[in-house]
């Protein structure tokens, strides 16, 4: 079921409105671009649609999946951004490289998000071929950024 903000007083006791003084940071994997890119499209449209000004996303592009921990951490040093969310999309391959990507990212943003104090969210499509993750980046599956940066907001009214 698609995230929305209908239950958020029920998640977090006191409802959001205006997010339009909070600052996002974004950070996006360049690898399998076309996802991450529609993954974006997404997250930013549904920031944008719930009152977040355009200026205060900030988006920072790095290489792989396994960048995302140290681009989330680089965005959460800076007092100013409010939340960080990653993007990225790990599809499995004939090795092992996929489990190390997803285990190292899942870590690496759970503790960016502690040590930071922030909400760092979670925004990794991890799908055994391309056709998954097209699905969940705008296609019959919905676009997980929009989940993203629902989620942002939503732990932001915490
Ligand atoms: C090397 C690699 C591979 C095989 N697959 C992916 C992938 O499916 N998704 C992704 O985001 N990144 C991949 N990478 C790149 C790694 O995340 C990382 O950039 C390199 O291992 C260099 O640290």
């Amino acid at each position: 079921m698609a995230t929305s903000l209908k239950n958020l007083s029920s998640h977090t006791g006191k409802n959001i409105t205006d997010i339009s003084g909070k600052k996002f940071g974004v950070v996006v994997a360049e690898w399998n671009s076309e996802v991450t890119e529609s993954l974006y499209a997404g997250a930013l449209d549904t920031l944008l649609k719930h009152g977040a000004k355009r200026e205060n996303i900030i988006k920072k592009l790095v290489p792989g999946s396994f960048e995302l921990s140290l681009g989330a951490q680089w965005m959460a040093q800076h007092e100013e951004i409010d939340a960080v969310i990653v993007l990225g999309c790990v599809i499995q391959g004939d090795t092992r490289h996929f489990d190390f990507i997803c285990d190292a990212v899942a870590y690496g943003i759970t503790e960016v998000s502690l040590k930071y104090n922030k909400p760092a969210i979670f925004g990794v499509l991890t799908t055994n071929n391309q056709q998954q993750a097209l699905d969940r980046a705008g296609g019959k599956h919905g676009n997980k950024g929009d989940e993203a940066a629902i989620t942002a907001i939503k732990m932001l009214g915490f």
